[in-house]
């Protein structure tokens, strides 16, 4: 008998606007996969937008874990994204500790910026509380700012090459106690994807796709929800995030012609069905 996944998503819920759970969640039931939501704070809109509200849900987190702990719930995935503040960081941990199934994967999307930006929410000490958290995944997914951050290096140093991806990514693997997808890896002007080091082989190989003009809002989430979805799909790492970036660029191909704001993130409702279940 197949059973079907059960991932635990802790992420904001930010009511428009295409990210975090709004993106999970459906991502991750097109896949195939039983998506338990732990909303950290619900937003009006992401934080990209002016004068979106925040409504902070700390304490419904810790209420709904001891709730989930006295049915025995336990999970074959824990997906955490943007977090509200840094007791939400150390919830985090303490989820991964108290619900994770033995052998099961605890993927942290080390959420904090873009751009060599902060977001706008983001402080020194949930930067610093993110970094604890990350140490305590299997899979991280920072893009190239968010290894700035993790690495406390300036973002503006960085890499620009395969060959140094490659080196942030063994760097960021903690000596090989993590995986990690790093994102936003240009390679010329035409290709753009991850550097994946997985801990398992010791090695780092490249997903890379062309292109497409446009930067939009929400595209970290899509990808590590497409990523986790399909790890617990049985996938090797580096097929997950071929799928993953692959995804991306199909929905900012759809987008582009649109033009619609990149703040509405990318169209990829219309093609939730290219990762359906049963065609993985
Ligand atoms: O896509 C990351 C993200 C998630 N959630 C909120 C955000 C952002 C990025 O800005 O503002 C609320």
């Amino acid at each position: 008998m197949i059973t079907t996944p059960k991932v635990a998503a802790i992420h904001d819920l930010s009511g428009y606007g295409r990210c975090s759970l709004t993106v999970a969640l459906p991502i991750l039931s097109a896949m195939g996969v039983q998506c338990a939501v732990l909303p950290t704070a619900y937003l009006s809109t992401h934080t990209a937008f002016p004068n979106f509200t925040f409504l902070d849900l700390t304490e419904e987190m810790k209420k709904t874990m001891d709730h989930w702990e006295q049915l025995g719930l336990r999970f074959d995935a824990v997906y955490s994204g943007f977090l509200g503040g840094v007791e939400q960081i150390d919830i985090v941990a303490e989820f991964i500790r108290r619900f994770q199934r033995r052998g099961g994967l605890a993927v942290v999307d080390p959420v904090m910026g873009d751009n060599g930006r902060r977001y706008v929410t983001y402080t020194d000490a949930m930067c610093d509380a993110t970094r604890g958290l990350a140490e305590k995944a299997d899979v991280i997914t920072p893009n190239l700012t968010e290894a700035a951050f993790l690495l406390q290096e300036d973002f503006y140093a960085l890499p620009t090459d395969r060959a140094g991806f490659a080196e942030l990514a063994r760097r960021l693997s903690g000596g090989g106690a993590r995986s990690v997808v790093l994102t936003g890896a240009r390679d010329g002007e035409n290709t753009i994807g991850a550097a994946v080091y997985d801990r398992e082989r010791d090695c780092v190989e490249f997903t890379l796709t062309d292109c497409i003009p446009g930067e939009y809002h929400g595209t970290g989430d899509v990808f590590a929800s497409v990523l986790t979805g399909a790890l617990l799909q049985g996938k090797s790492l580096v097929e997950a995030s071929a799928l993953a970036a692959r995804f991306v660029r199909d929905c900012a191909a759809r987008t582009y012609p649109q033009q619609t704001p990149p703040q509405e993130g990318v169209d990829f409702e219309p093609l939730l069905y290219t990762i359906a279940a049963d065609k993985l």
